[in-house]
């Protein structure tokens, strides 16, 4: 049978617009379609902690979704190649749609045991579970490491009561990681304010790691780095008015150098700040925020994390203390 053109014109329209309301939604239809609802929801504080899908997801999040998508090529400022099997605590966060890990990197975050990573709040604000994988054992992003999926977010209920405070969050895994004590995987236990006196004093030296950005306006990188011997910046003179004015509150440290040149920077957030000891590493910080990276008088600010020792011990025992 033959059909008319204007019959044959009637029906590709017909077929497209079947597909266009029943083929695959892409990131970006699904960002437009919920905008509106995650805008209001994100006004309230309770309703933006509580990770459900009409919350704002977070910026790191969907930085790392647009750059997939576009195509850019997705690092620690002045930093070094991390050789393979150094720094076995640090895990990337990625966005579980985007297959590969390089890619779906969009935070850090550190190992405190099988089942529980510690991470900054802002990585994780506004994300389900299902939409965060944990990569752990490898310094390269590739698809040879070892994935975990999530079962659960724990963000700070003070988190952003002041700007950037308490910026700090948990992850709590569907399956243990293989930690052991000389391998790839491995935790990194707290610093606690017991050890901060001898631990954090003007000048010691931090070593900061992440596959974040390597200038301000660059970009990120799929092998590790790391920079050793940057100093802490005490409190009073990071809150100097040349520095960040008063804004840095007691549940934060500042490290780097005020003449600018080495820092963390973009990527490089939920990731570890650690202090050498005469045995091993101690999680001293969370890779928070910072003006820019590496920039004259503008420390990177990272979460404090002996703060948080007794919030962490009751998050993870499901004790009612964990946001209470
Ligand atoms: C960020 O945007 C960020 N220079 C992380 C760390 C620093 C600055 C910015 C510290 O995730």
């Amino acid at each position: 049978m033959r059909r008319s053109p204007a019959a044959l014109v009637a029906g590709l329209m017909l077929l497209s617009f079947a597909f266009a309301i029943c083929g695959p939604e892409t990131a970006a239809q699904r960002a437009r379609r919920t905008k509106g609802k995650r805008a209001t929801a994100a006004t309230s504080r309770s309703a933006r902690n509580r990770a459900d899908a009409t919350t704002q997801r977070s910026g790191p999040y969907e930085e790392a979704l647009r750059n997939y998508r576009e195509g850019v090529e997705p690092k620690v400022v002045n930093g070094k190649p991390a050789p393979a099997g150094t720094f076995p605590w640090q895990v990337a966060i990625g966005a579980s749609e985007v297959p590969d890990a390089f890619y779906a990197h969009f935070c850090g975050g550190s190992i405190h045991s099988a089942t529980w990573i510690i991470t900054a709040a802002h990585c994780v604000e506004g994300l389900l579970p299902s939409e965060i994988t944990i990569t752990a054992g490898t310094n390269r992003l590739d698809d040879t490491a070892t994935q975990r999926r999530v079962r659960r977010i724990i963000i700070h209920k003070d988190y952003g009561d002041l700007p950037h405070n308490n910026d700090i969050a948990l992850i709590e895994l569907v399956d243990a990681l293989p930690l052991s004590t000389d391998g790839p995987i491995r935790a990194v236990p707290l610093l606690t304010l017991a050890d901060e006196g001898r631990l954090l004093t003007e000048g010691a030296p931090m070593v900061v790691t992440g596959w974040g950005r390597t200038t301000e306006r660059g970009v990120k990188v799929r092998d590790l780095r790391y920079l050793d011997n940057l100093p802490i910046v005490p409190r009073n003179i990071c809150n100097r008015t040349t520095a960040y004015d008063g804004e840095i509150t007691n549940n934060m440290i500042c490290a780097g150098v005020l003449a600018g040149g080495m820092d963390s920077c973009k990527g490089d957030s939920g990731g570890p700040l650690t202090a050498e000891t005469e045995r091993a590493p101690k999680l001293a910080g969370v890779v928070s925020w910072g003006e820019g990276c590496a920039r004259a008088n503008r420390p990177g600010v990272y979460t404090r994390v002996s703060n948080y020792v007794g919030w962490v011990s009751a998050c993870i025992s499901n004790s009612p203390r964990c946001n209470r």
